[in-house]
């Protein structure tokens, strides 16, 4: 492990390969596929119910209903609830956030095959974070990525930018969602970051990434004919943090308690839900606003 603490403090990522076995991969993935059926049966639209979100969409490209992204499965699905606190996870974080950690983002991203949304522009995910919450932004959170299907190039594996952690906020892709648009060339340059740097986290079912808040990353479309499934976790250390679910106390894996807890979603309290969300992100909800 000690290497892998090495080079996430030095590059910005690393890969943990063979993270979980092919049979925890396989369960895994049947149970994601469970989800994404229930959640496109059952809705028309994107849904919120406290920190669950299934952000569902009506997709222009495609034609059918895809969903992108489900936050929070562990509140309908015992299996994901107890592999987001893992004691395999409390063994890859513990030597970079100690015994008492919690998890801010909870996320099964899909990239269906034929979908247009199934890009992120480059950015960096302290943009997603309320500072005065969530402190020590560095070094204070992992985040990672499981790879549920394999990740190449095709279907739109995470692309990386080594050593641009240790460049502060760099403010890229701030115009709009980091799901529409496209980030040129030069807008890496701009900010001091070299294009022929980026590194394609080419993964193996099972393998783990890891990166921090500020390590530049994004995604290119999934070209390919099969999904792109990945769940990712933030873990923070608890004394860090003002927000998050217990994932770990003092190294004992926690379980959700009876109420949900101020992860991203800062308006829980008022606007539990259950509620719809139209999109207005899209380029064509953008149009049709015009
Ligand atoms: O799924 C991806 O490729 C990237 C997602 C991402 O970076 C994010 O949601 O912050
Ligand atoms: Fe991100």
């Amino acid at each position: 492990m000690r290497g892998v603490v090495q080079q996430l403090h030095e590059e910005g990522y690393a890969i943990v390969r063979g993270f979980l076995p092919r049979a925890d991969m396989a369960a895994i993935g049947a149970e994601v596929d469970r989800v994404y059926a229930d959640a496109v049966r059952d809705h028309h639209a994107t849904y919120r119910h406290k920190n669950l979100l299934l952000e569902i969409l009506d997709d222009p490209r495609a034609h059918r209903r895809v969903m992108l992204q489900a936050h929070w499965t562990a509140w309908i699905s015992p299996l994901l609830e107890s592999m987001r606190r893992d004691p395999r996870y409390l063994a890859v974080l513990e030597p970079f956030l100690g015994r008492d950690i919690k998890q801010i983002t909870h996320q099964v991203h899909w990239k269906p095959p034929g979908a247009k949304y199934t890009f992120y522009r480059y950015h960096q995910d302290a943009r997603f974070r309320n500072a005065a919450a969530v402190r020590n932004l560095l070094y204070g959170t992992v985040n990672t990525g499981l790879a549920i299907d394999r990740q190449t190039a095709a279907n739109g594996a995470l692309r990386i930018i080594p050593r641009s952690h240790l460049k502060g906020y760099l403010g890229l892709s701030e115009d709009g969602t980091i799901m529409t648009g496209s980030t040129p060339d030069e807008d890496l340059v701009k900010v001091g970051l070299d294009p022929a740097s980026v590194i394609t986290c080419e993964m193996e079912p099972g393998d783990l990434l890891l990166w921090t808040l500020y390590t530049v990353h994004g995604s290119a479309p999934n070209l390919s004919d099969f999904d792109r499934r990945f769940m990712i976790n933030s873990y923070t250390r608890a004394a860090d943090s003002d927000r998050g679910e217990w994932a770990f106390r003092d190294g004992v894996s926690t379980p959700l308690g009876p109420e949900p807890q101020i992860c991203k979603y800062e308006a829980l309290h008022e606007r539990p839900g259950p509620f719809y969300v139209e999109p207005d992100w899209t380029e064509e909800a953008r149009a049709a606003q015009r």
